[in-house]
């Protein structure tokens, strides 16, 4: 058995949860936030046999968007008199990051 964490966007979560579920996927979702935008996003966890890892990929791939987004960097630190125009930066924010873990065991309590 492999546990599927993909983090998406938030926009893109609910439709995607739609689409597992109507396929008989169980799914847990965490409302998370990036480190790097500090916007929130979706954490998508999967329970799931071997054989069903690449179906849950192509769903994931199908219901998720790649964005560009424009961030602004940190100015540097100013000297008094000096000007400093920051310049937005382009990032892309892929359709989904998802790690497949290997499960030793599953506890339903
Ligand atoms: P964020 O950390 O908010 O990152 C959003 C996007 O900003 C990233 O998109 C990437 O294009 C860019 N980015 C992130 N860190 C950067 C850096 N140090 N320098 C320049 N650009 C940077 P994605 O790579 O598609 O990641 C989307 C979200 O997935 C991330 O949101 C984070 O929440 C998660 N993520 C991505 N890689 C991860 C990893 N290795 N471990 C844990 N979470 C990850």
């Amino acid at each position: 058995m492999k546990l599927i964490f993909a983090i998406v966007h938030g926009d893109d979560a609910p439709g995607l949860l739609d689409a597992l579920v109507r396929r008989g996927y169980r799914a847990t979702r965490i409302n998370t936030a990036g480190g790097f935008l500090k916007e929130s996003n979706a954490t998508i966890l999967l329970g799931v046999e071997d054989d069903l890892v690449d179906d849950v990929l192509a769903l994931i791939q199908d219901n998720c968007q790649t964005r560009t987004q424009f961030v602004n960097p940190l100015p540097p630190v100013m000297e008094p008199g000096e000007f400093y125009m920051p310049y937005p930066v382009e990032v892309q924010i892929g359709g989904a990051t998802v790690f497949v873990l290997d499960v030793e065991q599953v506890i339903p309590l």
